[in-house]
């Protein structure tokens, strides 16, 4: 399982060769794929050599080769964890029977949505970040984009593997609608929320890695959990490459608020005025990313998300560490709106799902915003960033139609609008962020507004070619 033959056409672990229809029917989705990556991918930068990492296998140690690589020649395979024998339903109505290697007909179309609703989000965001290599603040940073660019479409390769695989023609013509879609289009726009909202600067791309990438971490990892075994296995390893996307995001803005800090102290107050960017505008890219990302876990009160896990689909996040798995008669605690004010009540638990796994994510996006903290406190500023309430600008969901501040307090429409600009990038904002967004192509040069990172890459320097001009 671990050996994988590079030197086929499409990379893989799956005996790809062992089935020659599939085989045929994925190489001629491939040609499409790299139109459409010459098309939408990173605009300007297809001719460069750029230092990547390439999975090749799925052993823990090894899983990747890192080299210098024009991105359309990227060796983007299917690579899904090896097959553990004797594996059973870990929740839901089949809790304890042996998973499935193929889709019951009964789930055929709750499975393919959520795959294809997975499967949208990842050439949505190289999409949606496809103008940043014009004004990219280092070759570092200039490198993480890419490496995030041509994941994201690895990971499309594994959605499309399993749509080519066990959904037959329909299968197809959703992989062939996966690449015809487009972010933001009026007509034919990608289908959750925050892939259709611009990815316009540097700001914007860690926030979205912090905090949308992070989406990505918890939704994969309830799928990881899966009954069907080869989404579980396919969303496992894409995991291993998650974790860095959520490090570019994290780190991206831990140095962002390091230099704002810096330059706080040299200007008496106002980094703005040397050029750099103040933390109460960090935090209106906080809250705006941070609450486009819960919308991502869709209504709080769900019967799709009942159904997923009854069906044993899709589960929580880390579904090990519960005692009851399926998930009959027990009850949540959560907010929600009755008849226009906030009551805390039980709710299902099986309906209740999106919001217990938000409630996770919330805590993970916690952490990390500590450590920002950390960053500000060990600057010797006194300034912290918090996380607003899961109630405030939401557009999916119980909260959205209802207005509520940062902070959670209710508030009536026009207040709300008088204010917005207090808490949520105002035009002004966008115009002087992207003010400061001049390309540094220079080795070893970082852009004044963030600080340089701590280390390169791979145990490179920093300094290192990342990207060859
Ligand atoms: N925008 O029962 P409801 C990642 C729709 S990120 C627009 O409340 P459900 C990545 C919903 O489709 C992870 N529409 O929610 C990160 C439904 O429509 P239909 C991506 C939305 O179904 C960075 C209706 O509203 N993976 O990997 O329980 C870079 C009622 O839905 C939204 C997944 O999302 C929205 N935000 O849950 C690259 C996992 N939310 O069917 C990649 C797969 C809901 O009535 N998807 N709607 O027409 C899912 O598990 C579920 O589809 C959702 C929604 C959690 C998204």
């Amino acid at each position: 399982m671990g050996n994988v033959l590079t030197d086929e056409k499409i990379p893989n672990n799956v005996n790809l060769s062992g089935d020659k229809r599939l085989q045929r029917a994925l190489e001629e989705w491939q040609p499409h794929f790299i139109d459409w990556w010459k098309q939408m991918g990173p605009l300007g930068w297809q001719e460069r050599d750029i230092y990547l990492r390439t999975a090749v296998s799925v052993e823990t140690d090894g899983w990747a080769h890192f080299d210098h690589v024009k991105m359309p020649d990227y060796r983007w395979g299917i690579f899904l964890e090896p097959k553990k024998e004797g594996r059973t339903h870990g929740f839901g109505d089949f809790y304890g029977q042996p998973v499935w290697d193929e889709v019951p007909g009964e789930f055929r179309n709750l499975m393919k949505r959520l795959i294809v609703t997975q499967g949208d989000t990842e050439p949505a965001s190289v999409e949606q970040q496809r103008d940043l290599g014009a004004t990219a603040p280092s070759l570092y940073d200039l490198r993480n984009l890419f490496q995030v660019n041509v994941e994201e479409g690895r990971h499309l390769w594994a959605m499309v593997y399993l749509l080519h695989t066990y959904f037959g023609r329909d299968g197809r013509e959703e992989a062939e609608e996966l690449l015809a879609r487009r972010s933001g289009d009026a007509d034919k726009p990608r289908i959750l929320g925050a892939f259709n909202e611009p990815t316009s600067h540097w700001l914007s791309f860690y926030m979205f890695t912090m905090f949308t990438d992070r989406d990505g971490k918890y939704q994969l990892s309830a799928l990881a959990e899966s009954g069907f075994d080869p989404l579980a296995r396919t969303c496992r390893f894409m995991l291993t490459e998650e974790a860095h996307h959520m490090f570019v995001g994290e780190s991206g803005v831990q140095r962002v608020l390091k230099r704002s800090c810096e330059l706080m102290k040299e200007t008496d107050g106002d980094p703005r005025s040397a050029g750099g960017i103040d933390l109460a505008t960090v935090q209106k890219y906080a809250n705006l990313w941070f609450t486009l990302s819960l919308d991502l876990f869709g209504g709080e009160v769900s019967s799709n998300a009942a159904d997923a896990f009854a069906a044993g689909i899709k589960g929580r996040y880390k579904e090990d560490r519960y005692d009851e798995h399926k998930l009959v008669g027990s009850h949540f605690a959560m907010d929600v709106l009755e008849g226009g004010k906030v009551v805390h009540k039980d709710v299902p638990m099986r309906n209740a799902l999106n919001e217990v796994l938000r409630t996770e994510y919330i805590k993970d996006c916690q952490r990390g915003v500590d450590r920002w903290n950390k960053t500000i406190k060990d600057e010797g500023i006194d300034f912290e960033i918090k996380l607003p309430s899961h109630k405030f600008h939401r557009q999916i969901g119980m909260w959205a139609g209802s207005y509520f501040t940062p902070a959670g307090e209710q508030l009536d429409a026009a207040t709300y609008a008088a204010r917005r600009g207090e808490w949520l990038p105002s035009e002004a904002d966008e115009v002087y962020i992207k003010s400061l967004m001049k390309p540094v192509y220079e080795r070893g040069k970082m852009a004044n507004w963030v600080a340089p990172p701590l280390r390169g890459i791979n145990g490179l320097p920093e300094d290192f070619e990342y990207v060859r001009l």
